[in-house]
């Protein structure tokens, strides 16, 4: 079976709130497929200010990696100015893209939810986003 590679995008300086979960479901894509950017659910990640060099590097390595994607997979409860470009740029580049939030959480921006390119996927519960992120990998394997 061929691994296909996802984005995920999520939240980093936007808040660190729901990064457990982030790391969660990143283990579970990782049985089927490869998360190239798997450093998202990393609990350590350093939010500080950094040096120039460093924030350009994590920009044009996140781009070559939106360009490699299969799909990009967004959680999107913990509003990000950094998954909203993804997203964006993503679009543009036409690959198929996937939002998760929790409604009852946030309100998640009109630009989001008025742009009939994205799907967008409100769940409850961690089970709900796991099953449904299971179900649209294997829907796009075939
Ligand atoms: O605006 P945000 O930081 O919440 O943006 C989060 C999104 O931008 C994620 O989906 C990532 O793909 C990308 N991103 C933002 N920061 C980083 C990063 N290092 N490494 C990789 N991707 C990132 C952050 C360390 C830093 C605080 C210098």
């Amino acid at each position: 079976m061929t691994k296909q590679k996802i984005y995920f995008a999520a939240s980093i300086r936007g808040g660190r709130s729901d990064a457990g979960l982030y790391e969660d479901l990143i283990r579970f894509m990782q049985e089927t497929d490869t998360v190239l950017t798997e450093h998202i659910g990393t609990s350590r990640i350093s939010l500080e200010e950094q040096e120039l060099p460093v924030e350009q590097y994590i920009y044009e390595r996140d781009i070559a990696w939106l360009k490699e994607c299969d799909v990009l997979i967004a959680e999107c409860t913990c509003p990000s100015l950094g998954v909203g470009y993804e997203l964006a740029f993503a679009e543009k580049l036409g690959k198929p893209c996937y939002i998760f939030y929790r409604p009852a959480e946030t309100h998640l921006s009109a630009m989001l939810k008025g742009d009939p390119y994205f799907t967008v996927i409100p769940y409850e519960t961690k089970e709900e986003l796991f099953l449904k992120t299971g179900q649209i990998l294997t829907a796009l394997r075939k």
